[in-house]
């Protein structure tokens, strides 16, 4: 594989990985000169050679130096190769854009990690692939069962900082069907969540749903129920310029919709009641959302994220027709309050 041959970038993931797939394709829409390496016992030397967390993707650059997480992998490639943009010139659906990103990373990523390791078929299939996966071209590789289920003793206990705990059961499930009726409605219109071209939120949310669509219970929910969806995530292994972005007056009807019942009630509560957790050294992060308790262990991370959103929003928060949309879909305060948060991780 070529790395540090001064010209290809390498992506060592997983296809069973949202946030490698995510990278993966920002890498083809922009063209980057790339690699893909699936993860394996076969590669694990190099991977710990360079890993600074047990997380995939792990990404080299040309000169061999290495990356890990995807949001500011994709600020990156964007700076490398500007064009095409993933960001829309309008300020407003520039803003939107980077939230959604942020919502499919950290909050979708909730939905799709309940189904995969919460429901036993899901479980049992994606330890069977990810285990297969590690092995391949091992003489080990007839261990693959007893991989399988080390990967599930090692995921399962992962739900707890993902949320997916019995009392939230109700709400995730509620979120994830409402997920996927918002953007049937919204991509049953157009190819890509802003248009014609694929935006840095297109590939936050595709990561996940992705993956989803993998799955047994969310695939065959979104093959029921979201048709558009469906042929979105088809289209967004492959994304390509189609068009413009579209202003926002004509894509603001279906994004509200998303944004009033799941981004600001959901991902961006829970995402202030967790910093305000993780400034108060608090274990646990406790919530009422619409109406109910939402509660899971309180997690650094998320609280990096939340500050890179109000820091771009900041930049336009004196855009008039952004502040009443944010304003009436109940995200205004959440990217308005004074941060608390950590600069790092
Ligand atoms: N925030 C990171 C998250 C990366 C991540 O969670 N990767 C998962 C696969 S999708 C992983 O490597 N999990 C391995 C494990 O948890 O042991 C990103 O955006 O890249």
């Amino acid at each position: 594989m070529p790395i540090g041959d001064g010209e290809h970038w390498v992506i060592m993931g997983r296809p069973e990985s949202g946030y490698s797939v995510k990278v993966r394709s920002a890498a083809r829409f922009k063209g980057v000169p790339h690699e893909w390496v699936d993860r394996s016992m076969r590669n694990e030397k190099l991977f710990q050679s360079h890993a600074k967390v047990q997380l995939i993707p792990l990404v080299f650059r040309p000169d061999g130096s290495s990356t890990q997480d995807s949001t500011p992998i994709l600020d990156e490639l964007e700076k490398a190769f500007p064009t095409p943009s993933f960001h829309p010139e309008d300020p407003a659906l520039r803003l939107l854009s980077i939230v959604l990103e942020e919502y499919g990373d950290e909050w979708v990523n909730k939905l799709m990690f309940h189904h995969r390791w919460g429901c036993a078929a899901d479980r049992k299939v994606r330890s069977t692939t990810l285990a297969r996966g590690m092995l391949e071209g091992s003489p080990l590789r007839i261990l693959s069962p007893i991989l399988a289920r080390f990967v599930v003793r090692r995921m399962v206990p992962r739900m707890a900082f993902a949320g997916a705990n019995t009392n939230n059961t109700p709400l995730l499930l509620e979120s994830w069907a409402n997920l996927v009726e918002d953007l049937e409605a919204h991509l049953s219109r157009r190819p890509y969540l802003f248009g014609a071209r694929p935006a840095y939120g297109d590939f936050g949310l595709f990561g996940q749903l992705d993956q989803a669509l993998l799955d047994p219970t969310c695939g065959a929910h979104l093959r029921a129920h979201g048709p558009s969806v469906v042929a979105w995530i088809e289209r967004m292994r492959h994304p390509k310029v189609e068009g413009d972005f579209e202003v926002f007056a004509s894509l603001e009807p279906t994004l509200r919709t998303i944004f009033s019942r799941e981004v600001g009630p959901r991902f961006l509560a829970w995402g202030v009641a967790n910093e305000r957790a993780v400034a108060a050294g608090a274990p646990n992060t406790e919530l009422e959302m619409d109406g109910r308790l939402y509660y899971q262990r309180t997690f650094k991370y998320p609280a990096v994220g939340l500050a890179r959103l109000r820091k771009a929003f900041a930049a336009v928060s004196e855009e008039k027709g952004l502040r009443r949309f944010l304003d009436e879909t109940r995200c205004l305060d959440s990217l308005e309050e004074k941060g608390t948060s950590p600069s790092s991780h």
